[in-house]
């Protein structure tokens, strides 16, 4: 084996074509059972996954040396979600090997394509916020920042969609039924954690107060870890996830007892914890178990912080807040705060202060959402019954933030207290999870410039008021060896000609590919690249829905979870727009479009259901029309996930981000179709306006209300109807949906839309921004007729992002909050 030098100074080591076919054959022999004569794709998937390991946990072994020999300050990123996708071409890419793979696959009778549809994805998340805690892990690696990921290890991740006659069906998803390669046990390091129960306070011999938790219950948490490989042999960090189980310890009892049944009941309860991932985004579960998952998470996860600070450090504290930062990804595991607290105190027997402290030196806060619904609180009640001791840990807080802190800015403000109070004081009192975790925090950041301004302003203004200093933004990213690299191959093998191939870990380079942009060669390399991943992604459309759509027409494409602020259902207005024009006027000419969907509406939420559901009958209705003579194709690709992105965004012209203006804290989809060269039609919402700050207003079609725009209208009043009287094109449509025109024999199916749009009122001003989202498509129809000033138009989009790479965060991060030192990796 030939070690190398990378450019960034480490070793990387290469394997070979040959090399890699022994280890592969070996690991068919000795890990898989099995032999080339009989093998099945899943075993050599297996088979080539284990080969690639050999040189994963090189990596893993070498970081982890290097980072305790150097006793690094690290970063611990608390999420209760990752969206990893699919890992096998993420770590060969990663590796460096990816080519050799495929090379040694060929040659060994296998397509290396064949064996990544081998493998389930790892959908341990909802959307953008879990999807930018994996974009974020592999950033950190690739930088050589000292970082672990902590999370729980779902049974099921986010649940599998299919179609009945065009409705949601939800199956569980079951990522590891059959085992996952990528993850190592680490049965040394479990860790046990209480809940439950009820607090006792004694008196010790001084007279001194203690309070003390008798736990109801206790849950063994079981570690899997899961390599991270950075990008060119830099770090091989670890993203830690907790499995549940009953505690061995508690069920001897009942056992030993003669409580068999009981003690497998117990069983059953413990690991329903880790069991299923919530599917609700944006919207808080509020559930009993979503708060146990969370505590559970938390807890095994700082004291295995702990454990690991005081193998170095005994049990001296000074140096914890220099070793530790934690990054609380929202508030999902905020309960942290007052755990770390209670370990403090009552563990660790601290003095208060020191130990408030000392919190206040370790966690940072990251908020994803003004939307209300989706703002943690926990009933009282709830918590009490739950976590009784943190309860009283939190009312403790609160008491001396609302004294030391409140009061002392506007002393007797009884109006300024109830506001800011950790605990809402409503006939059901409730726990204020982002108020804990601002208090409880040294920084505190939104992910756009736009939504940082507004966490500000209208989420936490007294906050601001107590600690400016305290907030920040950190506008999100995505991680380019991914999102370009590895699943746009063409393009990136047309950047690495025209501008070298150093872009994936510097993406600004990207700058230079704009020298191109009227180049009339590359116009056409760049429209032929699209041109062939279009007619790829028809192939996946017709295997997967049996719709022919032709490459040709405009892909128009909206990726991301169904909620009505993202307004999926004003894309669907449009097409009925598009639709009855051409009924009206045969005609009506239009560039060809076809608008692709990909969405999963939480199970539980009627009305995103009800637009998929519009969307699918809609779409079987035009896609069979012959009138429409091919101009319009309506498709909803189903169980929308990492995977089918990664095919969708390589194909898209336009892309969809018309969230009302306010509503979508960043995104990250936008980056991602940017990247890829699609133009977007967007309102002027989270990242968009940075987006369109980097492509220039020509590279981009703008439409719809701004955020100032959209406060005017709310505190003037909007009412929906007048635009319904006032647009004879909007009643027609809304009109035209309430009739069987759909839905043969079954008249006012699809009345929902129309219903939460006027008597609903359309919180989401729909119809406020429809007559420009309109002429925002009529631009974008304009520009596309033509070639080169479309190609020109993609090409800068391509070569404006390249802020928004995930690199670019973690820099961000790194300078804002966390103060972490990169730690090249000594390989021996
Ligand atoms: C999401 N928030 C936001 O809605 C997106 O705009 C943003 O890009 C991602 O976070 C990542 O920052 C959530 O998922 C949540 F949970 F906060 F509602």
């Amino acid at each position: 084996m030939k070690k190398q030098t990378s450019t960034a100074g480490t070793d990387v080591v290469q394997i070979n074509t040959e090399q890699l076919k022994e280890q592969i054959i070996r690991h068919l022999h000795s890990t898989l059972g099995t032999d080339v004569n009989k093998a099945s794709p899943q075993a050599w998937w297996r088979a080539t996954c284990a080969a690639v390991n050999e040189q994963v946990f090189d990596g893993l072994r070498n970081t982890q040396r290097t980072h305790y020999e150097q006793n690094t300050r690290a970063l611990h990123y608390f999420s209760l979600e990752y969206l990893m996708g699919r890992l096998f071409s993420n770590n060969l890419h990663n590796l460096g090997l990816y080519k050799q793979a495929k090379q040694a696959l060929s040659e060994l009778g296998m397509d290396i394509a064949d064996l990544e549809d081998q493998e389930e994805d790892m959908a341990l998340g909802n959307g953008g916020l879990g999807r930018l805690a994996a974009c974020f892990i592999d950033s950190l690696a690739t930088l050589n920042y000292p970082a672990i990921g902590y999370g729980i290890r779902y049974e099921h991740g986010l649940f599998e969609q299919s179609f009945q006659d065009g409705r949601q069906i939800e199956r569980p998803d079951s990522w590891r039924e059959y085992g996952n390669p990528w993850e190592i046990c680490r049965p040394e390091s479990v860790q046990e954690i209480s809940v439950y129960g009820y607090v006792e306070t004694v008196y010790d011999l001084q007279g001194k107060m203690k309070k003390v938790w008798h736990p109801g219950r206790i849950i063994k948490g079981i570690p899997w870890d899961i390599p991270v490989v950075g990008y060119n042999g830099s770090s091989v960090n670890v993203l830690r996830l907790w499995e549940s189980r009953a505690s061995d310890f508690f069920n001897w009892d009942v056992f030993n007892s003669g409580g068999y049944v009981d003690a497998s009941r117990e069983n059953i309860e413990a690991e329903t914890i880790s069991k299923v991932l919530y599917p609700n985004d944006e919207t808080d579960a509020g559930k009993e178990l979503r708060l146990i998952q969370q505590y559970f998470f938390v807890s095994c996860s700082l004291k295995d912080i702990i454990r690991r600070y005081k193998r170095s450090h005994g049990d001296d504290w000074s140096d914890f807040a220099k070793q530790v930062v934690i990054q609380l990804n929202d508030t999902h595991p905020a309960v942290s705060i007052p755990e770390l607290m209670r370990i403090l105190v009552d563990r660790a027997e601290m003095q208060w202060d020191q130990a408030w402290n000392l919190c206040q030196q370790v966690f940072a806060y990251t908020n994803h959402t003004l939307l209300p619904e989706a703002l943690e609180k926990w009933p009282v009640r709830l918590f009490e019954k739950v976590l009784p001791r943190h309860l009283e840990i939190i009312y403790e807080i609160n008491r001396r933030f609302l004294v030391e802190q409140v009061d002392v800015l506007w002393p007797g403000d009884n109006d300024k207290k109830r506001k800011l109070s950790i605990i809402e004081e409503s006939h059901e009192p409730m726990v204020r999870m982002g108020h804990l975790s601002v208090v409880g925090s040294f920084r505190v950041n939104g992910v756009a410039e736009i939504h940082s301004q507004l966490v500000k302003s209208d989420l936490f203004p007294e906050m601001v008021a107590l600690w400016p200093d305290k907030f920040t933004n950190v506008t999100n990213g995505v991680t380019p060896r991914r999102w370009l690299k590895a699943c746009n191959p063409r393009l990136s093998h047309l950047l690495d000609q025209q501008i070298g191939s150093g872009w994936p870990t510097d993406l600004k380079q990207l700058s230079k590919f704009a020298a191109f942009a009227d180049d009339s060669k590359i116009q056409d390399a760049f429209m032929a690249i699209k041109q062939q991943n279009k007619a790829d992604l028809a192939t996946v459309v017709k295997k997967l829905t049996h719709i022919d759509i032709d490459p040709h027409a405009i892909f128009d494409i909206q990726i991301k979870r169904l909620h009505e602020y993202k307004r999926q259902h004003l894309n669907l207005l449009h097409i009925l727009a598009l639709y009855r024009r051409i009924l009206q006027e045969p005609d009506y000419d239009m560039v060809p479009r076809v608008f692709l969907f990909g969405a999963k509406a939480a199970p539980g939420y009627k009305l995103a259901k009800e637009i998929i559901y519009a969307i699918n009958k809609v779409a079987e209705k035009i896609n069979h029309d012959k009138r429409v003579k091919n101009r319009l194709k309506v498709v909803f690709m189903p169980n929308y996930r990492v995977t089918l992105a990664e095919k969708m965004i390589p194909a898209a012209d336009v892309s969809e981000q018309i969230s009302t203006a306010g509503k979508e804290a960043s995104g990250t989809g936008n980056m991602k179709l940017a990247l890829n060269g699609a133009i977007t039609v967007g309102t002027m919402d989270g990242a968009n306006i940075e987006i369109a700050e980097e492509v220039g207003a020509d590279n981009i079609a703008i439409f719809g209300l701004t955020v100032d725009e959209v406060k005017t209208l709310d505190s003037k009043g909007y009412n929906s109807m007048d635009y319904y009287y006032a647009n004879p094109e909007i009643k027609a449509i809304l009109d035209w949906l309430e009739t069987d025109y759909f839905t043969p024999g079954k008249p006012g199916e699809l009345s929902a839309i129309k219903r939460s749009l006027l008597e609903g009122g359309d919180p989401y001003l729909v119809l406020a921004d429809f007559d420009s989202y309109v002429k925002a498509h009529q631009k974008v129809d304009g520009w596309y007729r033509d070639k080169a000033l479309w190609a020109k138009k993609a090409i800068l989009n391509t070569a404006s992002v390249g802020k928004f790479t995930s690199d670019r965060s973690i820099e961000d991060y790194v300078s804002r909050v966390w103060h972490l030192k990169k730690c090249g990796i000594n390989r021996n």
